[in-house]
């Protein structure tokens, strides 16, 4: 073919480029600066792809004439900035998977939080109506192995901003933004416009035949919505007002599209919690624009199992009923976790923190934690947050003693709820072997 792509980075999202490249028929070479991990090697052995590790050389990349980066290297790493310089367009795995996805449909769903979640209950419509379909993108499985080794007619592709910064053509049929609040501006030079535009950009190519999903309650999303030039069919979703087209919730009855439309009583819901209102609200409207029946999206909705590490139900011990909840990373997503919360909470806290305001849940943790259990190498913020307002606060250093303390604090007809608001590093390898490590110390009990 002659044209020569170079793949940056070696993990899942390069691999799964550099195995449809190969099979496309590219000139192909792939480049890591780390060390490649085993599974990895393995593929590029048996497809047979060139490849270097611990180093990118630069003569050999800088010789290509499209170049595919991996989400996780930022635009900021010098050698980006020198393939920027000499002209050399870069494109990201998902732009590439698009391009030769042939006439599959595409469900994008992008947004600060809530993506996981959506995307599955999504996914999991599709699949229960019967479609025939695949659940991709940051979720873990690259969109790009995906089409190259086992081709869907519909993919529900779960997107993250560092993937939509390299699209070109991208072009979801459904776009679903969740809601945007600040996360990853290490990435956007502190810059949190530039953060929202990425996010946007995911309406950038569609046409008024495709649809796009946002939360209308959001005010980021609201604020900067009509900056952008959308031209696809606006399906927003509330819980402030009944609207003609689109989803609302009101007096816990949920109501989606406008003639002849699909109703269902929130209690219904498989997810619990506001977020996940929303969530199911976004979901539905997914399902609807791809015709699936009412009673086929209102039966899956309500057997939806709950994913792990998010408001995971563990177990209840002598009274004490345990949340999972360590997926949540920022205070966004712990303040959704509190604001369900029915009953006492002890809450456990902290790790690593990306720069958190605290004071955002100060009145949650006022009105609903009896104490609060810090599980972080520096408590410090937290301490300081919420000192005056929580009668205790202790610290732990391993998930065991998180547990035990917090079951020491609690009675029965309590919970104990694992919502961090921080990133796990600081004492743990990521956030499932947070929740994993708090799961079994549970169970120990
Ligand atoms: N690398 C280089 N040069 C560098 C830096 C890294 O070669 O300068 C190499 C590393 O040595 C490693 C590879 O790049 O071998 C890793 O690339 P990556 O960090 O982009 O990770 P992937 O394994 O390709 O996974 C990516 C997403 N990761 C990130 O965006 C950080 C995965 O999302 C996604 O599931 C996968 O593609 C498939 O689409 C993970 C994630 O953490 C879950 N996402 C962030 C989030 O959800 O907050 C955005
Ligand atoms: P993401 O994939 O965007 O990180 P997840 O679905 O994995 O989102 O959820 C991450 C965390 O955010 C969980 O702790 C969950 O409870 C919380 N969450 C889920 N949906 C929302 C939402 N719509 N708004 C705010 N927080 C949410």
């Amino acid at each position: 073919m002659g044209h020569k792509i170079v793949i940056l980075g070696a993990g899942e999202s390069g691999i799964g480029a550099a195995i449809l490249c190969k099979k496309l028929g590219y000139d192909l070479f792939v480049s890591d600066a780390g060390v490649i991990g085993e599974k990895y090697l393995k593929e590029l052995a048996a497809y047979e792809i060139p490849y270097e590790q611990g180093g990118h050389d630069e003569r050999l990349v800088l010789d290509a004439d499209e170049v595919v980066k991996s989400p996780g290297i930022p635009h900021a790493h010098p050698l980006v900035r020198r393939i920027q310089a000499a002209g050399i367009p870069i494109i990201s795995d998902i732009e590439l998977a698009f391009r030769h996805k042939g006439a599959s449909r595409i469900i994008a769903v992008t947004g600060s939080n809530g993506k996981t979640t959506t995307a599955s209950l999504i996914y999991h419509i599709c699949r229960y109506a019967g479609l025939e379909c695949a659940l991709v993108g940051n979720i873990g499985v690259s969109i790009a192995r995906q089409t190259a080794l086992d081709p869907k007619p519909l993919y529900v592709v779960e997107v993250s901003s560092f993937q939509l910064d390299d699209i070109k053509t991208f072009r979801p049929d459904v776009a679903v933004l969740t809601n945007i609040t600040e996360d990853h501006l290490d990435r956007y030079d502190h810059n949190f416009a530039d953060y929202i535009s990425a996010k946007f950009r995911i309406t950038e190519n569609q046409t008024k035949n495709d649809h796009f999903i946002y939360c209308a309650d959001d005010p980021v999303t609201m604020q900067f919505k009509d900056r952008y030039k959308i031209q696809s069919n606006q399906l927003p979703f509330t819980m402030n007002r009944e609207l003609p087209k689109g989803a609302y919730i009101m007096n816990d009855q949920m109501t989606v599209g406008g003639n002849d439309p699909l109703t269902m009583g929130v209690l219904d819901f498989s997810l619990k919690g506001k977020h996940n209102q929303f969530n199911t609200m976004a979901a539905c409207l997914a399902a609807t624009v791809m015709d699936i029946r009412k009673e086929k999206i209102r039966d899956a909705v309500t057997k939806f199992e709950s994913l792990e590490h998010r408001m995971e139900k563990v177990a209840t011990v002598r009274g004490v009923e345990f949340i999972n909840d360590s997926k949540a990373t920022n205070v966004n997503s712990t303040w959704y976790a509190l604001e369900s919360m029915t009953k006492p909470v002890v809450l456990i806290l902290g790790g690593v923190d990306k720069g958190n305001d605290y004071a955002l849940m100060e009145e949650l943790v006022r009105e609903k934690v009896k104490a609060i259990v810090c599980l972080g190498k520096d408590n410090t913020a937290i301490r300081h947050a919420f000192g005056k307002s929580t009668a205790f606060i202790v610290d732990a250093r391993t998930a065991a003693e998180a547990v035990q303390a917090a079951f020491r604090l609690s009675e029965k007809g309590d919970v104990v709820l694992l919502s961090p608001a921080c990133a796990s590093f600081d004492l743990f390898k990521n956030y499932e072997d947070r929740g994993k490590q708090f799961k079994q110390a549970v169970h120990e009990l």
